[in-house]
């Protein structure tokens, strides 16, 4: 008899900061998208894929990344919308996740589609670590009213709860299928595009209110030998007046962007990385459609 291979994308909706990329990293076991406690941490749309099998088959689940869902301000969060609006229509299950407490989705639109869509949804409320009993089982009620459609699975992304049972209804619900990719891939993003997440992350961590939203990372060389990635990545801000700010007193903050960095990429990659950082301008690059193409934004 022949073994049956299953597989499916699952794309992962909800508003920014609710854990949805902590979700994807603690199901595929690695740190491959940046997580931070702001808002807005994710750009892209970003495959993370799980190949695995159990008793009765063989599995490949891609699992989509998404930016968290608002209402577009400028030109690059309407690209981050747009790619939102794509994990709405290739999905083969859908998680939406909640936070419990959260507030009215800023884009009703896109909780309507998820309503209408004929494809299994499973709607989960993250963050049951942080709160009792009473308040899930009211939000519980509250999120099956509001999303008939949907099954309601309440998780938490942080300490892994509930994530077993989660994986086991995904694979009940994906299609038998061949894989869509190679078994030994990760994602389908490359090394660039992670080493230039991971300095944004750091960017995120360490600057305050406008300042990580108008920095985009591109990577001008990535050398790797046997037991060494060398790495040169320009950091480009919006205005003139940032630039002092990231570079910092005497190269300090700046300095410490590339301490953290290096160290998630030598855990990440597992090698040495040698790794240099420049400030340059980009005027308003948020708001110029050529500059977000040339940024790697739809
Ligand atoms: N306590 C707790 N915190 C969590 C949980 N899941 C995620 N977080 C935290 O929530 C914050 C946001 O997590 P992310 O995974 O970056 O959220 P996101 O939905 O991908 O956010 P955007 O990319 O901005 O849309 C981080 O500080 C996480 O550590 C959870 O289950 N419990
Ligand atoms: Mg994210």
């Amino acid at each position: 008899m022949k073994k049956v291979h299953k597989s499916g994308f699952v794309n992962i909706i909800g508003h920014p900061n609710v854990g949805k990329s902590t979700l994807i990293n603690a199901i595929i076991g690695e740190r491959l998208n940046i997580i931070t406690h702001k808002a807005q941490t994710t750009r892209h749309r970003i495959f993370g894929i799980l190949n695995g099998k159990n008793k009765e088959f063989e599995y490949q689940v891609v699992f989509s990344d998404t930016p968290g869902v608002l209402e577009p301000a400028y030109a690059l969060q309407e690209s981050m919308m747009s790619s939102v609006k794509s994990a709405l229509e290739d999905a083969d299950v859908f998680l939406y996740v909640v936070e419990l407490g959260e507030g009215p989705l800023k884009n009703e639109s896109i909780l309507e589609s998820l309503k209408k869509s004929d494809k299994p949804l499973l709607l989960l409320l993250n963050k049951v670590d942080l709160h009792d009993q009473g308040k899930l089982e009211k939000e519980a009620t509250l999120w099956s009213d509001r999303m008939p459609n949907a099954e309601v699975i309440p998780i938490s992304a942080l300490t892994k709860f509930n994530l077993d049972y989660l994986l086991k209804r995904i694979l009940e619900l994906i299609p038998d299928s061949p894989p869509y990719f190679g078994k030994e891939q990760l994602t389908d993003r490359s090394e660039r595009f992670v080493t230039s997440e991971i300095i944004r992350e750091q960017i995120l961590i360490y600057y305050n209110k406008e300042i990580p939203y108008s920095v985009e990372v591109e990577i001008d060389s990535f050398k790797e030998t046997d037991d060494l990635i060398k790495i040169r990545a320009l950091l480009f801000v919006a205005r003139e007046s940032q630039k002092g700010i990231i570079i910092g007193h005497k190269g300090a903050a700046l300095k410490r962007v590339g301490v953290g960095a290096r160290k998630k990429m030598q855990n990440f990659f597992k090698k040495h990385v040698h790794l240099e950082l420049f400030v340059k301008v980009q005027a308003d690059w948020r708001n110029n459609r050529d500059k977000l193409k040339k940024f790697g934004y739809e």
